[in-house]
């Protein structure tokens, strides 16, 4: 098949006021760049002429500056869903400009498919190769790719010369059954393959060929510190005890890590502890920790939606496909995050929370309550069905302003049922098996900041008698106390009614 060769001008103009866009990729692994960024350009030339020009937007996890950036910029999207980092996203979403749905990542494709979030016109999807006969190789990033390549009307590919071809052979694509009595997801460990390497489509529906040469817009990472380091080897200190007592067998578990400074900080220190064996990652993202505890032989394999990289060690990986080829697995985010598996392998999650509370419950997404972070991500795909599910953060936030340990988070993602593991810098809180009272005494002792403590231990004395002993007017105390003086620390409990 001649397929029509345009330009990403072109590609976007296709796309029409209201409808309802789905990317591939996931985070800016993999999603396309060319045709949102000129979206956006048109966006904003129709604004001027006075036309209506809003679109929804629908993803695998967060995108580039190229997508979320230019298009929020733009004033161009009326709706998205799910995860998204970018800053200017965000503050749209807080003052009310997008519509927002902050959904678990390993359910998108499923409600795509169930029709939960409307009809999906047109997908995006970057590619390293394009065949007549439709099959599409995917690059850096699969997300929700199978379900929109298949469900959308339309698809517009990102033929993307960034990307080395040596990556193909490395995804391995399968989308889920719809229910009901839909076959067990076959894996059983991180590196079994279950799919095709390369997504199928009717060459009749896709309607333009973009060809690029934009690199990934890869954040990077913040050196680790003196407290990501203690937070990390706080982690391993926890893992290898474990392991000790033989609640983790000898060879080891897989591992979940989740985005960010604190992810990648954590898998440094579990690579450089020699009383943990070489282990596997079922994971959804990789960053470069990961491919350097690879390279050194810590890490066996890694099962992944992503990887999410920096450009040069992106590089690194294409370069030495020969080793990586072996060594990694790119799935969609349905069977990347799918509970089932996470389950049945009995992966070990290790996410970053924004705030703990006393008893366990943790808040990903919301800061002080009200405004959005990044989203739960896969963070609650992966807690509630691992085996053991860590949270871990620093002990304070804005330079101890804020204490990462409250008495009730402002907003609750991942409850106490849920939670095993809160681990600060401080300390570990060890909640299995514990009451809610033996729960908030492990998390204020091990966990708070010293400057926090005494606070801590005061609401407990005000707080009302029960099983989960609470203030309900102080509760949020702590929160409201920063939001007027600058400063949790300045809480006095008398201010609140008891
Ligand atoms: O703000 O950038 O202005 O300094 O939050 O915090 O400490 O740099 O941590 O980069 O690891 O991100 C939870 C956001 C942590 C991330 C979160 C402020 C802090 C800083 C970032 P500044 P750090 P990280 C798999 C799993 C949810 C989704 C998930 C996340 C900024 O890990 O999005 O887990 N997780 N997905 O100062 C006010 C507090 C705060 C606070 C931190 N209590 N109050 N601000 N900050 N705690 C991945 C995917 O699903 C794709």
């Amino acid at each position: 098949m001649n397929y029509n060769r345009m330009t990403a001008a072109e590609a976007a103009s296709l796309i029409q006021n209201g409808e309802i866009i789905a990317l591939s990729g996931f985070t800016p692994a993999g999603s396309p760049k060319a045709v949102t960024a000129e979206l956006a350009k048109q966006a904003e030339e129709k604004h001027a002429r006075g036309e209506e020009f809003r679109i929804g937007i629908i993803t695998g996890a967060s995108t580039g500056d190229s997508c979320d950036g230019v298009l929020t910029r733009a004033h161009a999207i009326k709706f998205r869903a799910p995860y998204t980092t970018n800053t200017d996203f965000r503050k749209a979403v807080n003052n009310g400009e997008i519509n927002y749905t902050d959904i678990h990542l390993s359910q998108v494709a499923q409600r795509l498919r169930s029709g939960f979030l409307g009809h999906v016109t047109t997908a995006i999807v970057e590619a390293c190769e394009l065949t007549d006969d439709g099959r599409i190789y995917l690059t850096a990033g699969v997300g929700i790719t199978p379900t929109i390549a298949r469900l959308a009307d339309r698809v517009i590919i990102e033929l993307n010369a960034a990307h080395s071809k040596r990556i193909i052979g490395m995804h391995d694509l399968y989308e889920m059954e719809r229910p009901p009595y839909r076959r067990p997801i076959p894996i059983v460990r991180p590196s079994d393959r279950i799919g095709l390497p390369y997504i199928q489509v009717d060459p009749q529906k896709i309607v333009g060929v973009v060809e690029v040469d934009i690199p990934d817009e890869a954040r990077g990472f913040s050196a680790p510190d003196p407290v990501t380091d203690k937070i990390g080897q706080n982690v391993a200190d926890f893992l290898s005890a474990d392991m000790k007592r033989g609640i983790i067998p000898s060879t080891f578990l897989p591992l979940q890590s989740g985005v960010g400074n604190i992810a990648n900080a954590v898998l440094s220190a579990l690579g450089r502890d020699s009383s943990i064996p070489p282990f596997e990652m079922y994971t959804e993202v990789i960053q470069n920790s990961v491919i350097t505890l690879i390279k050194e032989g810590r890490i066996k394999f890694g099962s992944t939606c992503s990887l999410s990289v920096t450009n040069d060690c992106l590089e690194d990986i294409y370069e030495n496909m020969d080793f990586f080829a072996h060594k990694l697995v790119l799935r969609p985010s349905e069977i990347s995050n799918c509970p089932e598996v996470i389950r049945r392998i009995g992966v070990i999650s290790m996410n970053t929370a924004i705030e703990a509370d006393i008893y366990g419950n943790v808040n990903s997404t919301h800061i002080c309550g009200t405004k959005m972070m990044n989203g739960i991500g896969g963070s609650g795909d992966f807690t509630r069905s691992a085996y053991i599910s860590i949270f871990s953060c620093p002990s304070t936030a804005k330079g101890g302003c804020i204490s990462s340990i409250v008495p009730m988070v402002s907003h609750l993602d991942h409850s106490e049922h849920s939670v095993n593991v809160i681990i600060t810098e401080q300390g570990i809180a060890d909640l299995r098996g514990k009451s809610p009272m033996e729960r908030a005494q492990a998390v204020i002792e091990n966990c708070a900041h010293p400057d926090y403590k005494q606070l801590l231990w005061d609401y407990l004395k005000i707080s009302t008698k029960g099983q989960t002993c609470h203030s309900l007017s102080a509760a949020l105390g702590m929160h409201q106390i920063f939001l007027k003086k600058g400063d949790m620390r300045l809480t006095d409990w008398s201010e609140f009614d008891s």
